[in-house]
């Protein structure tokens, strides 16, 4: 196989999971801007959903968040995901809108608030039996404001140990993913802050304890592909929260505030093997003032386009100037494959998948950005609720 096939091969079985929760209108303290045709309910959300799938070929799965995304009848959720050619994806638990989680959840000082909480995430474990998800994802705003206020050792003990009882209850193909955040909503410690604390408490827990990667979770200049390649050597790299940002959290489209970053990044996932790991590729986006389907469409585009540059790196050119020493050679080496032009070659890819090679383009013709409009009228419209 040449080069140009195995690279479109990889291409074409890649897959990116989009989250519900972008779907449904999201803002920030200042203003959650409403947007006319945004879903009402998680039926609707994968109907969004099953767009960008119908378009770019690569985004079979969708994340849930419990409680934004609760329903009656899981099994009949994913029936409605598959009737629509998706599968339910990872379970995101929500331990951070409850009044009762003021000084945290899982490591509250009050045994009943951490009861309260392990039960949900019990609860979330229940809800992927239902759904079939293997995947629990769990991130914890924990955390405190000023110095004193809490014990840091306590609180990770206290997590360690609500952490273990999940951990007991998760079925033998089921897994956790345990997301990092350096800070927000807590300004002076969080409790699960960084990859080291996630990799430590994953480490001691066992196999099926993994870490996730948000790209809008670290202090400004961190080397997040460091940390790739680290979290996969130590085979404890379970997933990505793709988004990208230009100061903090700002959950913005995938590769739009670096697409460079995001190509570093791609480049240690292939190099440790990632793409043919069980990492599951994720995003974790707020489209506050653009359209949604669209910005979500351009996401896994950008990631398509990261991967593909990240194929072509010409790996036996950077081996042996690496270990010639010739640092521009090997530099330069990674600068041809980014400046590389990879559009017609994901065109050919979309064609040869059957699917039209502009899906931004195919999407605006649809008519489903009118569609919604005009019948998604009344009724709460979906949002985080906060
Ligand atoms: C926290 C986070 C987490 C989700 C939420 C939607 O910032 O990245 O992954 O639960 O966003
Ligand atoms: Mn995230």
């Amino acid at each position: 196989m040449t080069e140009r096939a195995a690279v479109k091969a990889a291409l074409k079985t890649q897959a990116v999971e989009t989250p519900s929760w972008a779907y449904g209108n999201s803002g920030t303290r200042f203003k959650v801007f409403a947007q006319q045709g945004v879903p009402r309910d998680p039926r609707e959300k994968l109907d969004d959903a099953a767009k960008v799938h119908e378009f770019t070929g690569v985004a079979p799965t969708v994340a849930l968040h419990i409680p934004w995304d609760k329903v009656d009848d899981y099994a009949a959720l994913a029936r409605h995901a598959e009737d629509r050619g998706l599968r339910l994806g990872a379970i995101n638990s929500n331990t951070f809108q409850d009044d009762a989680y003021r000084l945290g959840s899982v490591c509250h000082p009050d045994a009943a608030v951490r009861r309260k909480a392990v039960d949900h995430l019990l609860e979330c474990v229940g809800i992927m039996d239902a759904t079939g998800s293997k995947d629990l994802k769990l991130w914890f705003a924990d955390g405190t404001n000023y110095p004193g206020q809490d014990d840091i050792r306590a609180r990770q003990d206290r997590l360690a140990e609500a952490l273990a009882e999940v951990y007991e209850r998760l079925g033998d193909d089921q897994r956790m993913l345990l997301e990092y955040k350096l800070f927000e909503p807590a300004f002076y410690a969080t409790d699960v802050p960084d990859w080291g604390t996630a990799y430590a408490h994953c480490l001691k827990l066992g196999p099926k304890a993994q870490v996730v990667v948000d790209t809008g979770h670290h202090a400004p200049g961190t080397n997040i592909e460091f940390i790739v390649a680290t979290l996969l050597r130590e085979e404890k790299l379970g997933g990505f929260d793709f988004n990208s940002r230009f100061y903090a959290d700002d959950d913005l489209m995938v590769g739009a505030a670096d697409p460079f970053q995001l190509f570093r990044i791609m480049y240690e996932v292939i190099r440790g093997g990632g793409l043919s790991r069980d990492v599951a590729f994720m995003l974790d986006q707020c489209h506050n003032v653009e359209a949604k389907i669209p910005a979500i469409i351009r996401s896994v585009m950008n990631v398509q386009e990261a991967t593909a540059k990240a194929l072509l790196v010409d790996r036996p050119a950077l081996d042996e100037a690496q270990r010639a020493g010739d640092v521009l050679g090997a530099n330069a080496v990674l600068m041809d494959a980014f400046g590389t032009d990879v559009r017609p070659l994901l065109r050919e890819v979309r064609e040869e998948m059957g699917l039209d090679p502009d899906p931004m383009g195919a999407y605006a013709r649809s008519g489903w950005a009118e569609k919604i409009v005009a019948e998604r009228v009344g009724g709460q419209q979906a949002g985080w609720g906060a």
